[in-house]
């Protein structure tokens, strides 16, 4: 790649890996690892030349479970150490409440009152940690939530004590002043047989139970909604217009099987380009998270070339998007559709009784309207040479002026990223997200 390269990922862009990540060896339900592990400071070091923007974590990926406080310390100040040598931050941690025995049945809705302790007491202990490294998010994945055998637990019992266990953690976010902004991130089975909160709407809802609704959003993940067949842009596009995309997990995942975590836009580069384009015409500006991991057929080599794929998939993405919402035909389609049916009647803006009365009267053709196709099949075959590289009508902008992504007749409508020496713009991002952002990359730049 040279400096010119329009699809070289730049802080800007907001991407981040987890340690979790480009640190799978490999190793599935059918075979031990494959791939050496990796030490935190390296991979904060070779994250950071590929061009992401920061690295997230377990508590148990930067410091496994067990270790000796003084070990504890000597990890933590390396990684610290690799941080402010290469300027990337820690936007979002999070907790393996899933991985060890004693949460074979759940963490915060286990039976035993002792794994719930011991579940909190995890969490509070990586809440220190986070806030002393900057991360303004954090995330529940609540791997071992669910169940196999319904006659065990109540699935209402087991929903009352996740409330608890997060509002008792939202409280400790107070009292301790670390102003976390909390993210549930839903998903539907794997580990579990079915786990709890299965999607991004069961999440949003359950959000509207809490005791702080307005501390939380969620972060959903492209393989979680996709492995049960669901339409994850329409998720994404619930939570951004209920103001609760606080993060994302982007990947990749075929309906039906099991939890691949690929390269994102590796299975399904047409599903990806409609969640980029949600996110873009959105103008949502919060990390860009890749849970996902290299496959197993890879050595290290295969684990930066999945890392920077990721990175640049989003990158072309976004630049198809641009032209595809700079098209003039494309555009001229849409037009007309939400020119359709402008001669009315239309629904009233609000309700009166007079309106409704005259809305009950008004004349509607019914047959002439039904009779008008909607000109899909052609919108829909744009897309594909858009995303096929076929499609040449950005030809004049950029004789214009030059190829790349900054350039094309929709640049002016494009909302201005954000830059590293500024402030995160807003977006439709909570707040409080916001200022933990820009909180973020001031811990990053002063360390
Ligand atoms: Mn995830």
């Amino acid at each position: 790649m040279t400096e010119s390269d329009p699809y070289r990922p730049t802080r800007d862009d907001h991407f981040t890996f987890g340690l979790w990540t480009v640190g799978n060896r490999g190793r599935d339900p059918f075979g031990v690892e494959a791939r050496p592990a990796l030490d935190a400071p390296y991979i904060v070091e070779k994250l950071s030349e590929l061009g992401a923007w920061g690295v997230n974590f377990h508590d148990d990926d930067l410091v496994p479970f067990g270790t000796a406080s003084q070990e504890r310390v000597r990890i933590i100040a390396a990684f610290k150490h690799a941080l402010a040598d290469t300027g990337m931050v820690v936007p979002m941690v999070t907790t393996n409440l899933f991985g060890h025995p004693i949460f074979r049945d759940g963490a915060f809705t286990s039976h035993d009152p002792r794994v719930r302790a011991f579940a909190l007491q995890k969490v509070m202990r990586n809440m220190d940690l986070g806030a002393e490294l900057g991360a303004g998010i954090y995330v529940f994945w609540g791997g071992r939530e669910g169940s196999e055998v319904d006659a065990g637990k109540s699935p209402i019992e087991a929903l009352k004590r996740m409330r608890e266990a997060l509002n008792f953690l939202y409280a400790y976010n107070l009292d301790q002043g670390y102003g976390y902004t909390f993210a549930l991130e839903p998903k539907p089975n794997e580990p579990r047989g079915d786990i709890y909160l299965p999607t991004v709407g069961h999440a949003l809802a359950f959000i509207a139970t809490l005791d702080h609704p307005e501390g939380y959003g969620v972060n959903p993940e492209v393989a979680h909604e996709r492995m049960s067949g669901l339409n994850f842009s329409h998720g994404v596009a619930q939570a951004l217009d209920a103001g609760k995309l606080v993060h994302i997990d982007l990947n990749d995942q075929q309906p039906g099987r099991y939890d691949q975590d690929f390269r994102f836009g590796q299975a399904d580069p047409r599903a990806a380009f409609f969640l980029v384009k949600v996110l873009e015409d959105a103008g949502y500006t919060g990390p860009k998270h890749y849970d996902a991991h290299a496959l197993r057929t890879e050595d290290e080599e295969g684990v930066w070339a999945f890392a920077a794929g990721c990175m640049r998939t989003y990158k072309i993405l976004q630049d198809k998007v641009r032209r595809f919402n700079a098209d003039p035909e494309i555009r001229a389609a849409l037009e007309r559709l939400d020119s359709r049916g402008s001669q009315g009647p239309t629904p009233p803006a609000s309700y009166t009784r007079a309106g409704a009365e005259a809305l009950k009267g008004a004349s509607v053709d019914v047959d002439a309207i039904a009779a008008q196709g909607l000109g899909y099949e052609r919108l829909d075959q744009l897309t594909t040479e858009i995303l096929l590289g076929a499609r040449r009508v950005c030809a004049r902008a950029e004789a214009r002026d030059g190829p790349g992504p900054t350039t094309g007749d929709d640049a002016r409508q494009r909302r201005p990223r954000p830059r590293r020496s500024m402030r995160v713009s807003s977006g439709r991002l909570p707040p409080l997200l916001v200022a933990l952002i820009a909180r973020s990359v001031e811990v990053a730049a002063t360390e």
